[in-house]
């Protein structure tokens, strides 16, 4: 979230697209309550199925799953021709002024840089241009014919109300009054927030949709703003604290990138990824990216990490690309490259795309490894369960290890909530049997490998034998002494290079990222965590929620990564010369005269002033936000809408004559799945995955409560299908994709209404996803059977929300 939980109860508009709120986040969408009753906040839901988030909104449109570009993309044009946009905002903090290089092109679909046998695009064409001064060239009147604003209009003039309508399936009037709403918010001070979660990022497109809600954010003047922002609904309690701890295969902590196997040399990895300005009197604020990259060096490797040996770059692994996600690593081990896999609180059988390629997969290992607290269906994949899972036991060699963890409860730590709050919590039980923490399991794995490496050798020892390891127990370091480590200390005495003051005595915990440096002389594990535990101690186990300015901030209540700031880009609430849009109900930071301040932390240099001319968005070399997205994007710098790769009118009305981009030309894809990929004839109905509020994905069926709860596993299908099909409601069907199919009993509902799409009848059918045959729950079908192993370009999440089935009964 750029935003936060509390936050959104000062939203004018609420936009629930691409997530359920009410069903998936039930305890957060409280705030979406909060905002209707005491703000008169509008609720505004857009959803293949009319949800319980729908069941309270305002206004409800329904769209064919996998579209949302198109219907933003529309919204986006609607604006511009409509002059629905925050006019001073735009000007003032996006790219719209910026002069594009002359060599960028977009035709037919496809972007200029286009490679088809790699699938992959170059993307040096999409770039500013670059003036003799070394600044990136802008046009203030943004009459230049490729500055941002005109390439913007261009690149959305094409998507029509009468074509989005015809792609989404979405009634056109029912679209015209969401974007009406929506317009609204182009008011100073009007403000929109969006929230979103797997509706949008299990594409095959889905970051561009998410870039595409973000550039609606931008133009209505909505992102730093107070009940503004883009809002990420996270899964897991910890899943945010997940990626900022960079465990994703081509991150480290606090969102540093490994270098790529093109990238051996150290000066120039750091160069890269600290940019000089691109505009006069700019921050760029990453090029402190080496003060962060060594002082996790330090923390990883203590003293032999040194100048000498660039800091222990040579003991990272470089990545070659696009990198080893997880879609690689199982297609890898189902062409039988891969002995061995460990399977930390992961369910891949079940939670996976394609359930027959992910067994299959799994029965080419040697040996699995599954920490986990539970039996799951990974766990027991070898196990013949009828119906359920049909394999052959005695033909699987894999030897299974089952290691049983502890759960959160059982331990104390911390968690990183959906709006970056760190929040510790205390161990509320003890484990039972013989579970151990996954720390003392990765603890003694550690010890044994280190073990190996020093008494046989192997290849490439440094980087276990060189790992510091200062923990009281080393067989148990403590979830206290890894939190002070993400943290960070100084390792010498540290004096202002400016004043001569001391800033922090040797040994000390650090209070803030701004003292870190590139010297050696500090260590921090997770630059972004810097400030949690300081010398006052652990900051994430405050508990204050005064609220001083009653607008939610509550910054004694835990502490929120960066610098304990709750709402990004707050620069961006107040206008050029430091005045909040909005003084009385959006006031978040302003400029005092002498400095920043107000009811969050700010997201700017203190003492900047307006006249300086300095940006809000100081992350960026350019100072100001992105609606060309540069080159950071894998199918282009503009959001385009593409197809689902199963998609239900086998053609892109955008561009009905180029076959290559019906569906993401820069897409994840193997060879061997785009022909497990089924057809409309034989799969005519767009069908999506999604949760019940009564299960946890597929932990709940170890609980009979849940179980009782939420008993039967079903599908849910429109009426005016099962009129059709000839099925009543209660009966059981059967689903099937070109994958594999399950049984489950229909619901048959007036919540899914058949779409008019590219002038075709288009039915969807939606399956919850939380059955399977582990747990004391009536055993079911894994849903992931029917899903296609194809994902996104850029994360590499997989289409999970987006594929063709057919519909029988059973
Ligand atoms: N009770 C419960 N809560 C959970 C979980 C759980 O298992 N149980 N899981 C947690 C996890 S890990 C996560 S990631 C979150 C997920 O939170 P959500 O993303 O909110 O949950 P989902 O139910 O997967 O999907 C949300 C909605 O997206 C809609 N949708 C599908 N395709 C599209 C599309 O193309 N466009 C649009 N606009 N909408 C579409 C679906 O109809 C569905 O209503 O929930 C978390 N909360
Ligand atoms: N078709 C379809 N597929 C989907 C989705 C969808 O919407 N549709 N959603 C996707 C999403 S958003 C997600 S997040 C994934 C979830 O996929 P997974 O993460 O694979 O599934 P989970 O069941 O949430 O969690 C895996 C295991 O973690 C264990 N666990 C819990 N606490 C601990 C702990 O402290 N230590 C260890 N070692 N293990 C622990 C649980 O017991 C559980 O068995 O599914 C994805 N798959
Ligand atoms: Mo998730």
């Amino acid at each position: 979230m750029t935003n936060h939980w509390t936050d959104i109860k000062n939203a004018d508009l609420v936009l629930i697209m691409g997530g359920n709120a009410a069903e998936a986040h039930p305890c957060g969408f409280k705030w979406v309550t909060e905002a209707k009753a005491h703000n008169k906040a509008r609720l505004v839901v857009v959803d293949p199925r009319f949800t319980r988030s729908a069941s309270v909104a305002d206004l409800y449109a329904p769209i064919r799953t996998g579209t949302d570009i198109a219907f933003l993309g529309g919204l986006i044009n609607y604006l511009l021709e409509n002059d629905k946009i925050q006019h001073e905002y735009v000007r003032n903090y996006t790219d719209v002024s910026f002069v594009v290089r002359e060599d960028y092109a977009f035709e037919d679909g496809m972007f200029s840089g286009y490679n088809a046998e790699m699938r992959r695009y170059d993307k040096t064409s999409w770039g500013y241009e670059i003036g003799e001064d070394g600044y990136a060239v802008v046009d203030p009147t943004l009459s230049h014919p490729r500055c941002v604003f005109n390439l913007l209009k261009k690149h959305y003039s094409r998507y029509t109300p009468d074509l989005v309508s015809s792609i989404c399936g979405t009634p056109k009037a029912q679209m015209l009054q969401v974007w009406e709403t929506i317009a609204e918010c182009s008011a100073p001070g009007k403000v929109m927030t969006i929230m979103y979660a797997l509706g949008w990022t299990q594409h095959s497109v889905g970051s561009q949709m998410i870039r595409t809600g973000a550039m609606l954010q931008l133009l209505l003047g909505n992102i730093g703003m107070p009940g503004g922002g883009m809002n990420a609904l996270r899964g897991h309690s910890n899943i945010q604290g997940l990626t900022d701890l960079g465990l994703l295969s081509n991150l480290l902590p606090g969102y540093l990138s490994l270098a790529l196997d093109a990238e051996q040399d150290y000066a120039a990895y750091i160069a890269r990824r600290a940019p000089k300005p691109l505009r006069p009197g700019q921050l760029s604020y990453w090029q402190n990216y080496e003060k962060f990259h060594v002082s996790l060096m330090k923390a990883w490797y203590g003293k032999n990490a040194t100048a000498e040996n660039n800091w222990g770059f040579d003991w990272l692994p470089k990545l070659d690309v696009p990198g080893y996600d997880v879609l690689k690593v199982f297609d890898m081990m189902y062409e039988g490259k891969v002995n061995g896999y460990f399977c930390q609180g992961f369910n891949p059988i079940a939670s996976f795309p394609d359930k027959a390629k992910v067994s299959a997969a799994l029965a080419k290992l040697k040996y699995l490894v599954i920490m986990d607290p539970l039996a799951t269906e990974t766990s027991e994949f070898w196990r013949n369960a009828g119906e359920f899972n049909d394999v052959d036991t005695a033909s699987i060699q894999t030897e299974v290890f089952r290691l049983p963890t502890t759960c959160f409860a059982e331990e104390d730590g911390s968690l990183v909530n959906s709006g970056r709050w760190l929040q510790w919590h205390w161990k509320g039980a003890e484990p039972p049997g013989q579970a151990r923490t996954d720390i003392a399991i990765m603890a003694g794995l550690f010890h044994r490998l280190r073990q190996a490496y020093a008494t046989e050798g192997g290849a490439f020892p440094d980087p276990i034998l060189n790992l510091d390891w200062p923990y009281l127990k080393p067989d148990e370091p403590g979830p206290d002494e890894i939190a002070r480590e993400f943290n960070g200390k100084a390792l010498e005495d540290l004096y202002d290079p400016a004043t001569g003051a001391l800033q922090a005595k040797a040994g000390e915990q650090l209070s803030g990222f701004g003292l870190l440096r590139a010297d050696g002389s500090t260590a921090s594990g997770c630059w972004i965590f810097c400030g949690s535990w300081t010398a006052q101690g652990n900051q994430m186990a405050r508990r204050d929620n005064a609220d001083p300015y009653a607008m939610g901030q509550t910054l004694g209540w835990a502490w929120s990564w960066p610098a304990n700031r709750r709402i990004l880009y707050n620069r961006a609430s107040a206008d050029p010369s430091g005045k909040p849009w909005d003084v009385e109900k959006k006031r978040l930071v302003w400029w005092n005269g002498k400095a920043w301040g107000g009811t969050d932390v700010p997201d700017f240099k203190a003492d900047s002033s307006p006249a300086e001319g300095m940006n809000p968005f100081i992350m960026n070399p350019e100072g100001v936000a992105r609606l060309f997205a540069v080159d950071k994007m894998a199918e282009g710098p503009f959001p385009e809408h593409y197809e689902p790769f199963e998609t239900p009118i086998g053609r892109n009305p955008m561009h009905p004559d180029n076959a290559l981009a019906i569906s993401n030309p820069a897409a994840r894809v193997f060879k061997g799945d785009m022909a497990m990929l089924g057809k409309a004839d034989a799969f005519p109905y767009a069908a999506t995955t999604y949760r019940l509020t009564e299960h946890f994905h597929f932990w709940t069926k170890h609980c009979r409560l849940n179980a009782i709860t939420q008993p039967e596993q079903f599908v849910e299908i429109g009426e005016a299908l099962a009129r059709e099909l000839g099925i009543a409601a209660g009966e059981r069907v059967k689903v099937s994709s070109n994958r594999g199919y399950i049984k489950a009993v229909a619901v048959v509902t007036k919540r899914i209404k058949p779409l008019t799409v590219d002038g075709k009848t288009v039915h969807q059918i939606g399956i919850p996803l939380h059955w399977g045959f582990a747990g004391v729950a009536r055993n079911g079908y894994l849903t992931n059977t029917l899903t296609p192993f194809v994902g996104d370009g850029n994360t590499q999440t997989p289409e999970f929300k987006s594929f063709l089935v057919n519909v029988e009964k059973a």
